[in-house]
């Protein structure tokens, strides 16, 4: 067991026991070592936990675990989320080498064999945006003990829990450790888009055992775009029948989806739909021919299409039958309904949308006819349906008026102006600008992601506390089953910790050894996690 005392004292035996060092240099390293030891941030750690808990304070006391007599206890509430995560997180510690793990219980005094997980109140629901999910836990000689106040948070200190513990030589270590953890921000998310490629059930699923690893809580499904429909609308079967890929299995069925929708709320994850209007719409006219705006070239139709038509009173009543079924469909309380890089060039050419445009009195301001689109679409979602959204931030930019709890998520450059304004307009926000985990390039850019904080701008603390946190985006043009885990894994970690962790935890050089370690844990729990600090290797015991 290496803790940052024990190798402070190390290095202080070093500085000692050679003659000729200075005690000027001595000073100095007494200095550093105390002030280390006053941080819980230690390094280098064996069994350090990714994202850094709030306070986490290892005691340097080592226990045992005994895999065959090990069990979890629920001491408060139960339920199927607790049940299942038990079971899970038995098997994600010991792993297949439980069914040969020699038992060790015979010669050790100091094995620890239950961890008991309280939980006060909520345990079978769906999670949400005020999901509760601090947690404490405690690693000492009279037990390890969890205790939550929903269900949710125990779930995080069960992860937590699962990281401290080592193995070695077939040995379980668990380092005793006092834990009081909870979020920096709400809403910690991770964008995946099946329109530009599918992406399957199973690799979907994967994604989502990954984000609990890392402690993140909302999958935001990019689910259609442009090139495919994948999504099977209960109301609207064509959609999928027409839009989507050709070639068996590429459509999310209605249980598919619930399938994923399940998976992710065991694990704490919320599933936010993302259907974006009226542009990035192409495959939506395949299966509901009248929706899109006809272009014309020199005064007539030129057989291509362009953004959702605003000027149909048809348009609404597909909109609210559509969204009808998806607000069905999806649990979470909020819908993503897009609404960014809409071109005007179809609508300007189209002689119907120039009726329209002068019968509203717009002049010539299509982004008036935009905001008059999306102001519609709005108050279908939340006043008919009864759901909140997240917009993109052209919505805002554009000037449309939505409803107070509306969250904004700023995706484009300058974005610290961005979030000044739109935090100014009292909205809740989230950032995902700095977050583009599509971009690749050679070399340890997690530092740079790690780097980025979203309530780094200028405002006032009402503004900053209106940041509800971000989101990791994976543009799905270059993305699919094939690289999705290694493209997002491990550099969207380092946002994980972002937005978990204090905002004092931001030492790249402290983290870099604690993330190197926290990769070798994912690639020893199945992930094709890429290496990230160049050279180096996992530790025999993880592979
Ligand atoms: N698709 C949709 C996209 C993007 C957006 N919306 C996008 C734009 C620019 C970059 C990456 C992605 N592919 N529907 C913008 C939110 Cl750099």
């Amino acid at each position: 067991m290496i803790t940052g005392r024990l190798s402070c004292d190390v290095l202080l035996y070093k500085m000692v026991s050679s003659v000729n060092t200075g005690i000027f240099f001595l000073l100095v390293q007494l200095m550093i070592c105390s002030s280390r030891n006053l941080h819980a941030t230690i390094n280098p750690t064996i069994g350090a936990p990714w994202p850094m808990p709030q306070k986490y304070t290892p005691t340097g006391n080592v226990y045992q675990i005994e895999p065959s007599s090990f069990r979890f206890e629920a001491t408060g509430e139960t339920c199927d989320i607790l049940t299942s995560a038990f079971a899970r997180y038995k098997q994600i510690i010991f792993g297949t080498t439980l069914k040969f793990q020699p038992d060790h219980g015979a010669d050790n005094g100091n094995a620890l064999a239950i961890a008991s997980v309280k939980v006060k109140s909520e345990c079978d629901k769906f999670p949400s945006l005020e999901s509760d999910e601090s947690y404490d836990l405690v690693v000492s000689a009279s037990g390890i003990t969890i205790n939550a106040n929903e269900v949710w948070g125990a779930l995080r200190g069960l992860e937590t829990f699962s990281q401290i513990i080592v193995r070695r030589s077939l040995q379980y270590f668990i380092n005793g450790t006092t834990v009081t953890d909870f979020p920096r921000f709400q809403h910690r998310g991770m964008l995946i888009d099946t329109s530009r490629h599918f992406l399957s059930v199973d690799v979907i699923k994967e994604h989502i055992e990954a984000m609990a690893q890392n402690k993140f809580n909302v999958l935001h499904w990019h689910i259609v775009d442009d090139p495919s429909f994948p999504y099977t609308s209960a109301a609207f079967p064509e959609m999928s029948e027409k839009g989507s890929y050709p070639g068996a299995g590429h459509i999310y069925t209605a249980s598919n989806v619930l399938d994923i929708i399940g998976f992710a709320r065991m694990r704490g994850i919320r599933v936010i739909p993302e259907f974006d209007t009226p542009g990035h719409t192409q495959s939506w006219g395949k299966g509901i021919p009248d929706l899109l705006t006809k272009c014309y070239s020199k005064g007539v139709f030129d057989g291509s299409y362009g953004p959702v038509d605003p000027s149909k009173n048809t348009t609404y009543t597909f909109l609210e039958t559509f969204f009808g079924d998806v607000a069905n469909t999806f649990p979470d309380q909020y819908i993503h309904l897009g609404g960014d890089e809409v071109s005007f060039g179809c609508w300007q050419s189209n002689p119907d949308i120039t009726t329209f445009m002068s019968k509203m009195s717009f002049g010539t301001s299509y982004s008036k006819l935009e905001q008059y689109y999306m102001q519609s679409l709005l108050n279908i979602i939340g006043k008919k349906l009864n759901k909140g959204y997240l917009i993109w931030q052209e919505v805002i930019d554009n000037g449309a008026m939505v409803q107070p709890d509306t969250v904004v998520e700023v995706w484009k450059g300058g974005y610290e102006e961005e979030l000044a304004k739109v935090t100014k307009l009292g909205y809740k926000t989230l950032l995902s600008s700095c977050w583009y985990l599509n971009y690749i390039s050679y070399g340890d850019d997690w530092r740079k992601y790690y780097a980025c904080d979203p309530q780094q701008f200028n405002g006032t603390d009402a503004q900053k506390k209106l940041i509800i946190g971000g989101e990791t985006c994976m543009w799905g043009e270059f993305v699919d089953n094939t690289n999705l885990i290694a493209r997002f894994w491990p550099r969207a970690a380092a946002v994980g910790e972002r937005l978990w962790s204090d905002m004092s935890v931001k030492n790249t050089a402290e983290a870099a050894p604690r993330l190197e370690e926290h990769r070798c844990r994912m690639v020893s729990r199945g992930f094709a996690a890429e290496p990230v600090n160049g050279p180096g290797y996992c530790p025999e015991e993880y592979t």
